[in-house]
């Protein structure tokens, strides 16, 4: 396990009780693969100021880097898994990067509809994006089987670039599906998917970010 070594966590408020990410009991820890989609995570919640430890999951044996079985924490088996104190696990990336950009709505697009828009966001990453690499995951995929993922991921990438209206997603100001977006270009440079612009200086903008570089780092990643 390892820990932060960022600065005290600060009571926040949500939905009008106040929450202390930390107490001496119950300590906030990421379950996280690096590299995983829980990298994004890992980065909304360094973004957010949020003290948390990291537990590494060896996702083919289903244990964590301590010797536990990973499913009796995540019954699902997979990352991310957040334990947000005393072992209530949330789970799912679209329900942790709204909870880390609950904590600190700067996290989050502006305007009425903003929470909306980032929900429409991280669906679109998830169940469009980030699902379509699957049989690049999954050994036995056959080459057309590939191509095809590798074609439908360019043009849900090409969706997300002409829509690009700023620094970010949502303009100039990081939100957290930025960094899922980031963590699926990690995964398409990685595989040889032509990524359009403006995404590759989207993607060298996000390395910058220190919250970014922190997570990177955590995770031993280049
Ligand atoms: N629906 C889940 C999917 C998470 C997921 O695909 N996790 C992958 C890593 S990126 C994993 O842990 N795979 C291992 C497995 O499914 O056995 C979410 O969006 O959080």
């Amino acid at each position: 396990m390892s820990r932060n070594h960022d600065p005290q966590p600060q009571p926040t408020v949500l939905a009008g009780v106040p929450f202390v990410n930390r107490t001496m009991e119950h300590a906030m820890i990421l379950y996280y693969s690096p590299g995983a989609c829980s990298l994004a995570d890992h980065i909304a919640l360094h973004e957010a100021g949020l003290q948390f430890d990291r537990v590494k999951v060896d996702l083919k044996a289903k244990r964590t880097e301590d010797g536990r079985d990973f499913t009796g924490i995540n019954p699902k088996g997979y990352v991310p898994a957040l334990d947000l104190g005393g072992g209530a696990i949330l789970t799912e990336n679209i329900a942790i990067l709204s909870w880390a950009a609950d904590r600190d709505p700067s996290l989050a697009p502006e305007g009425r509809d903003g929470r909306y828009r980032l929900l429409e966001m991280l669906a679109f990453i998830s169940t469009e994006v980030h699902k379509s690499f699957k049989p690049l995951f999954t050994p036995g995929s056959s080459e057309d089987e590939k191509q095809a993922a590798k074609d439908t991921i360019g043009k849900r990438l090409g969706f997300i670039a002409e829509r690009m209206d700023g620094d970010y997603l949502f303009g100039d100001r990081f939100t957290v599906a930025d960094a899922y977006l980031l963590v699926m270009l990690t995964w398409a440079n990685k595989m040889d998917i032509a990524v359009p612009d403006p995404l590759p200086a989207f993607f060298d903008r996000m390395k910058q970010r220190p919250a970014v570089q922190l997570a990177f780092k955590h995770e031993g990643l280049g």
